[in-house]
């Protein structure tokens, strides 16, 4: 057994009980922008009912050069009226650009630090105020302009969490090109799929990067993709090189994991593409007016996988993008001019385009951006990076909480977490047990913690807590956002009133929700508003409690139809993880010649903890007592790690193959480590 077990067993007075509601801690409630519950409500009825008159007052904060030219808001969400399209603001001019940084210095933010970077290795980090910030971005806006890049072309960038990267992504919006950002942990053929699609005539990229010990020579990634791409017939025109991790002058330290600079790296430029990046700035004027854009212009594009068939770019506009980021940011980490706000999200995920770019530097924030892992140089590196900037807003991944759960509670007490206010989590339903050591053992039991729920396509939070105003109970991301009207289908397409399981749609359009499918607006409509016509589908499914509390139940595809019970994974997985020796699971439907389905479990361990056929009986137990006879797993498998996306979510498409010994997976590209599929077959239960 553990240490890990005793050191807090108090988490298990609370997780029995969905119903428990927490208020939200008096020292944030007291000062935030929404006190009282009954003041959100009156907010959000106004939000769905007069959306152009909410909405519009928040768009008077921002600059517009002019104003719609039609109707604050048209949309169509029926398929049967016609094509779907979705228009905030049209006609009006605006630049994100402009809004996030000249508005801010001109109210007296100039000096104000708007990033501290904080590298891989410990006490490598420098800090970058809103001034130097803008002079950066109207620098590289000059360079992109200079290499041939105008308005509505596109720019890929494969980059590290360096400020160069929101640097390079600012002056996109700068000159109004759309951004493409590949989270640079893509392979070569990933990348190439990714440019081609959006036909990207150049790249920002850096020359490497660690990631905790381990080095990624990411200019050689994007020499293989852009070969791809020329003898395609479609060569991208620049590439344009940060020299990160590569020492310009005496490079005779000693080469240290995880540290810079890197002398082993190698770099090749090819002379008519390749340029460096810090040449092009030196030689570029700060001074680059910006462009006035169409609200309904794109800013970016981001792909999204799903869990099958090629990736999706989703596209995003400026004018509602911009006002939902910053109107999200605002509200649901309370956000307040002296915070020092952190996501550890990567910038290539949604997560780090809209809270850790465009939604804080809007509201003239402080935050931190973080290059490094959660674990590196050990468990404790969160808490440590807390501390030293005294972060008062954090927000993280489940799948990040669960990993440091493991590691016990040393970790992270032996840091000074004081200041933290806020907690929050996003991209997977938190299991309460997470929820609870997020809340009191990071937490101190003293932050509001709001898990939100959202996706790429909806640009920003749809479904959260508001930390001064909302009662959470642990694992449910509670009430909808202003603007958002969220509804529960039956598989018939039926709204589920009151207390119920389904679909989770949305019934009218908000800023912030994707345009299209970038050159495919007939695969945007078919997979987001076929299915149900007149309703937003967000594939995931959600239950309403007896008190009206949303909870997200997974992915659809996730669910389970146990002698015609349907169980989510998420409620089998949350049960196996209560018990002490589990750190993960995951959970997936296995055929049954009787019950149709059945249930196949992967169960990853606490540290020191062994796999046994009795901790096999005793989980199998354990799920039986708590959701039910008809819910206990057929199968409980070891796994020592299980298989993730690149942004931490379980790909159960590929444990539902596993269970069943079919090895063809399919498509294993955006994996963050391939390597689990072989362990996990070699360990499978022979009889399933
Ligand atoms: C922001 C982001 C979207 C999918 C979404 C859902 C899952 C995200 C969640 C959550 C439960 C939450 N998801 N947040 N599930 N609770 N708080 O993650 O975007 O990468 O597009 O993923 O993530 O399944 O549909 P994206």
């Amino acid at each position: 057994m553990s240490d890990n077990k005793d050191s807090h067993p108090k988490l298990h007075i609370h997780t029995h009980d969905p119903d428990l509601k927490f208020d939200p801690p008096k020292r944030v409630a007291e000062v935030a922008h929404v006190q009282t519950f009954a003041q959100y409500e009156k907010m959000y009825e106004q939000s769905v009912k007069e959306p152009e008159i909410f909405w519009g007052e928040i768009a008077e904060q921002f600059f517009w050069a002019s104003q719609p030219t039609g109707a604050f808001v048209q949309y169509n969400f029926d398929v049967r009226k016609g094509p779907i399209s979705i228009k905030w603001m049209e006609g009006a001019k605006t630049n994100i650009c402009y809004n996030v940084l000249d508005k801010n210095i001109e109210k007296g933010l100039g000096d104000k630090i708007a990033f501290f970077w904080e590298g891989n290795y410990p006490g490598d980090d420098k800090k970058i105020t809103y001034k130097e910030l803008f002079e950066e971005v109207c620098k590289f806006s000059n360079v992109l302009k200079q290499l041939g890049v105008k308005k509505g072309d596109r720019v890929a960038m494969y980059m590290p969490m360096i400020v160069e990267l929101v640097v390079a992504m600012l002056a996109c919006a700068r000159i109004g090109a759309v951004h493409s950002i590949v989270f640079a942990g893509f392979s070569a053929e990933s990348l190439r799929d990714r440019i081609l699609d959006a036909s990207c005539d150049a790249i920002v990229t850096a020359d490497g990067v660690w990631r905790g010990p381990k080095l990624l020579n990411l200019k050689a990634i994007v020499d293989k993709a852009l070969d791809f791409c020329a003898e395609k017939g479609k060569p991208v025109k620049s590439c344009v090189v940060v020299k990160h991790l590569t020492a310009d002058g005496d490079a005779t330290s000693k080469e240290e994991k995880g540290k810079r600079p890197c002398n082993s790296l190698q770099i090749t430029m090819k002379d008519s593409r390749d340029r460096w990046w810090r040449e092009l700035m030196t030689a570029a004027s700060d001074h680059c007016d910006p462009e006035w854009v169409d609200a309904e212009d794109p800013l970016f594009m981001l792909y999204t996988s799903g869990s099958t068939g090629k990736p999706k770019g989703v596209l995003h506009t400026v004018g509602g993008y911009m006002i939902y980021a910053a109107t999200t940011s605002k509200y649901s980490f309370d956000l307040h001019a002296d915070d020092v706000y952190w996501c550890t999200a990567d910038i290539g995920w949604i997560t780090g385009h809209t809270y850790v770019c465009y939604g804080p530097l809007a509201n003239g924030v402080t935050s931190v951006i973080f290059e490094g892992t959660p674990m590196f140089p050990d468990a404790g590196r969160l808490w440590d990076v807390v501390d030293k900037y005294k972060v008062t807003k954090f927000y993280t991944a489940p799948t990040a909480i669960r990993s440091l759960m493991k590691f016990g509670d040393n970790f992270v007490t032996k840091y000074d977490r004081s200041s933290l206010k806020v907690l929050g989590t996003v991209g997977e339903p938190i299991n309460p047990e997470a929820w609870h050591w997020y809340n009191t053992v990071v937490g101190n039991g003293n932050c509001a913690v709001v898990d939100t729920f959202w996706q790429t396509e909806t640009g920003g939070h749809v479904i959260t807590p508001l930390p001064g105003a909302t009662k959470t109970k642990a694992g449910s991301a509670t009430f909808p956002f202003f603007g958002i009207v969220p509804a529960i289908l039956s598989e018939d397409g039926v709204e589920v009133k009151g207390p119920g399981q389904g679909y989770l749609v949305f019934k009218q359009a908000w800023p912030g929700l994707m345009r299209t499918v970038y050159g495919d607006h007939e695969r945007f409509e078919t997979t987001y508003f076929k299915k149900f016509p007149g309703y937003y589908c967000t594939g995931d499914g959600a239950k309403r409690d007896e008190e009206g509390y949303l909870w997200i139940t997974g992915r659809i595809d996730d669910l389970v139809n146990v002698s015609g019970h349907l169980l989510s994974t998420a409620e089998v997985e949350s049960a196996l993880i209560e018990h002490d020796s589990v750190a993960e699971a995951a959970s997936v439907s296995h055929p049954h010649s009787i019950k149709g389905e059945c249930i196949y479990c992967f169960v990853t361990l606490n540290e020191g903890e062994a796999f046994t056929e009795e901790l096999s009986k005793e989980l199998k137990q354990v799920v039986r007592e708590k959701i039910g006879p008809f819910a206990q797993p057929d199968f409980i498998q070891n796994a020592p790690a299980l298989p993730k996306t690149r942004s931490g979510k379980i790909m159960r498409r590929i444990l539902r193959k596993i269970a069943v010994n079919d090895r063809d997976v399919g498509d294993t590209s955006t994996l963050a480590d391939e390597s689990v599929i072989d362990t996990l077959f070699s360990l499978r239960c022979p009889s399933a």
